[in-house]
């Protein structure tokens, strides 16, 4: 454990860009370095030398943390840490830190605007009247798609799939959900498959974590069992879905709508989804208001602090809860 009077002495790298507040805060407490990208071959030895923790709102490769062989703990912005490679920091006893609960609510949230906005098309209504075309040409249309009479499904319910649940429940939707594992003690009706779930409901929300186990899980047949009056909301990664399969399912009317927040190439959205007009599409904003992203700023920097001060993380990601410090 670091005296809490020498955590100015303890060096600290910010790869790439980084949440104002959090910078601040690590600025203030610590040595703070920045370098334009987690590139290993830009660590030089000097840097090795010295950096025992990263702050990252991007992601950290196995080859980047070996560059830094006196590196303890990388503290990600975000609870989805499918960009750091935990596995390899949980074998070389660098911790990994991610910023769960504080953005639960938020982006739940934005689960719902964005599930709305695909059913009810309130972003082509406004775009409607923007250009002018109330006045010319009367009422927007009516909708084919409502929420009155669907059952959603939730891929990944954890804690933004609860929280979304429960405010599909106020608006009197039935919930049910596939994870790998049931959930103890929860009502809402389990899927032990995707496709099962899918072909169980008409509005399919996925909110499960980016990675190997999910890799473009969303696919063709999962869009076909959805069905023709299926909406598709993507809150968890872009990973997760055959954007491909996705694109031609809205296109040729397999399901009805779909909201997408993420997306397997950000910032890069694929022509074939910006060309769909039942897609509404938003870049990545699950989490992004100052309120929850000072929050999850909050939580990076309370990492760091609790690691150098105490020998101990805050929000520690299971593959390196066993992790000790040294010190
Ligand atoms: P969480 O509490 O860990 O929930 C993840 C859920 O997904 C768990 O219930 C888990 O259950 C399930 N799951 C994981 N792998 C699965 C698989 N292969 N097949 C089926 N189910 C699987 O995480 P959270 O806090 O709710 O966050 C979820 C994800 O949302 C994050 O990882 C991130 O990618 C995304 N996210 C996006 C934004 C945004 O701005 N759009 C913001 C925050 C988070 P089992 O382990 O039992 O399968
Ligand atoms: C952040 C997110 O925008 O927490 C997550 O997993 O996807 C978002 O809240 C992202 O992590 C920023 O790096």
């Amino acid at each position: 454990m670091t005296d809490t009077h020498d955590l100015s002495r303890i060096t600290v790298l910010v790869p790439g860009a980084l949440n104002d507040h959090a910078a601040k805060r690590i600025e203030k407490t610590f040595e703070m370095i920045r370098m334009d990208s987690a590139d290993p071959a830009k660590v030089t030895p000097e840097l090795a030398g010295k950096v025992r923790g990263i702050a990252a709102f991007g992601g950290i490769s196995a080859g980047f943390m070996d560059a830094l062989p006196k590196l303890e703990i990388v503290a990600s912005f975000g609870v989805g840490y499918d960009s750091v490679d935990a596995v390899h920091a949980g074998k070389k006893s660098v911790m990994v830190t991610n910023t769960p609960d504080v953005l639960t609510e938020e982006v739940a949230d934005t689960a719902l605007g964005m599930l709305i906005n695909a059913v009810r098309e309130l972003p082509r209504a406004e775009d409607y009247l923007r250009e002018g075309r109330w006045v010319k040409e009367g009422p927007y249309r009516l909708t084919p798609g409502t929420l009155r009479g669907r059952k959603a499904g939730i891929f990944g319910m954890g804690r933004i799939g609860q929280a979304i649940a429960h405010r599909l429940e106020a608006f009197g939707l039935p919930v049910a959900y596939h994870n790998r594992r049931q959930v103890e003690g929860m009502d809402y009706e389990y899927h032990p498959t995707l496709v099962s779930l899918a072909g169980a409901v008409d509005t399919l929300i996925s909110v499960v974590p980016g990675g190997a186990s999910t890799l473009k899980a969303v696919n063709a047949e999962v869009l076909k069992a959805l069905g023709p009056n299926g909406v598709f909301v993507n809150i968890g990664r872009g990973s997760t879905v055959d954007e491909e399969a996705l694109a031609a399912a809205l296109r040729d009317g397999t399901i009805l709508a779909a909201g997408l927040d993420v997306f397997a190439d950000e910032p890069n959205v694929p022509k074939a989804l910006l060309d769909v007009p039942n897609a509404t599409l938003l870049p990545h904003v699950g989490s992004a208001s100052v309120h929850t992203r000072n929050a999850m700023a909050d939580l990076v920097v309370d990492n760091l602090l609790s690691w150098f001060s105490k020998g101990e993380p805050v929000t520690a990601v299971p593959e390196t809860a066993h992790v000790k410090a040294k010190r």
